[in-house]
């Protein structure tokens, strides 16, 4: 689907898929749950989701003969930080805006994880108060403007890669990829869970697997507590998306499966059940998911298992999009594990 489109290699290449055979048979083995390992994914400062998505958007930014390339996120955010690395991979300049997204509060929630290795990588950032919001940022187009003023030249990337033209295309990359995997393991999978806050992540699987029939069987779990927003901004995306594939069908609301009930108490701030699904796939499987983003996707397949949401025998594939720095500016919550 993705032939006539450029891609600059950032990742390692197509990211394991491996039994969580130790969670899976604490839930009851009815239903085999595997991990695909996005988080697993480049050597670029932990890599995760948006070096995927990133691979299709480089070429543009070259092409422009930007010298810096300008994003925005929360203090915690790791597209900022994967945007920093790529952007010291290429030898660009690169100035980060971090809005004060989450309402925790942790002595050293700025200082360590992501925001630390985007300083250590060289990246300006700007630390503003203003709060969560996926949609276009004020403060995003001020730093726009500013590294025009010092007379350099921006490539603008939107909030989690998401409304950029080719911010879907990646996870389109996903789903081509996990088709072969399938076709390799000679089983396919029944479901697949995403976390989903800015949208591209889902919508590009969703055009993917749209074009083997399973686009309902992405099951976006929203960590964003804004899940209106969220839920158009995944179709705007997979629309505009499925446009540039030519993916040869509309792509309608029913596409679309997106459970709000895991982002609670708010975006950022994990709950209890967050913090026992973090610490259950942590012990089980060695697996580290973080309380912002994998946690609640975490926390949401259980229950979902629990549940019996998913028909007995089926084969759920967890998408594990990175995020664990982040965990860091949360270290109080687990001082004892
Ligand atoms: C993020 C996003 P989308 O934003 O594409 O929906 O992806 C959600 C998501 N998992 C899932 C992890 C680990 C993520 O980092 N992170 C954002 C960030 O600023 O880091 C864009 C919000």
């Amino acid at each position: 689907m993705l032939e006539k489109f450029e891609r600059y290699p950032l990742t390692f290449g197509p990211t394991p898929i491996e039994k969580l055979s130790r969670l899976t048979e604490q839930l009851g083995g009815a239903v085999e749950i595997y991990a695909k390992r996005e988080d697993c994914n480049s050597g670029l400062a932990f890599g995760g989701n948006k070096v995927r998505k990133l691979e299709y958007i480089v070429p543009d930014a070259i092409a422009s003969n930007a010298d810096t390339l300008v994003t925005i996120g929360g203090v915690q955010s790791n597209h900022t930080r994967q945007v920093a690395a790529v952007a010291a991979k290429l030898g660009m300049k690169c100035r980060l805006v971090q809005e004060s997204w989450v309402p925790f509060e942790d002595a050293v929630y700025d200082r360590v994880g992501n925001i630390l290795m985007s300083r250590v990588m060289g990246a300006q950032i700007d630390l503003v108060d203003e709060g969560f919001d996926i949609g276009i940022r004020e403060s995003w187009q001020r730093a726009i403007e500013d590294v025009k003023r010092q007379g350099g030249k921006p490539y603008a990337i939107p909030a989690g890669a998401s409304v950029h033209k080719l911010g879907g295309l990646g996870f389109v990359g996903f789903a081509e990829e996990v088709r072969a995997q399938e076709a390799e393991l000679g089983f396919s999978f029944d479901y697949v869970i995403v976390c989903t806050v800015t949208g591209s992540t889902h919508a590009g699987m969703l055009v993917g697997f749209a074009k083997d029939g399973r686009a309902d069987r992405v099951i976006g779990i929203d960590a964003s507590g804004t899940v209106e927003q969220t839920r158009a901004q995944v179709l705007d995306i997979a629309r505009n998306t499925a446009a540039l594939v030519e993916l040869g069908r509309d792509i309608v609301e029913d596409d679309l499966v997106l459970l709000s009930d895991y982002a609670y108490p708010a975006y950022g701030v994990p709950s209890a059940e967050t913090n026992e699904a973090i610490r259950l796939s942590a012990r089980l499987e060695g697996m580290m998911t973080d309380p912002v983003y994998e946690g609640k996707s975490m926390q949401g397949m259980i229950d979902l298992v629990r549940k019996d949401y998913f028909p007995a025998g089926s084969k759920v594939l967890y998408a594990h999009l990175g995020g664990v720095p982040a965990i860091n500016g949360y270290s109080y919550i687990y001082r004892n594990g």
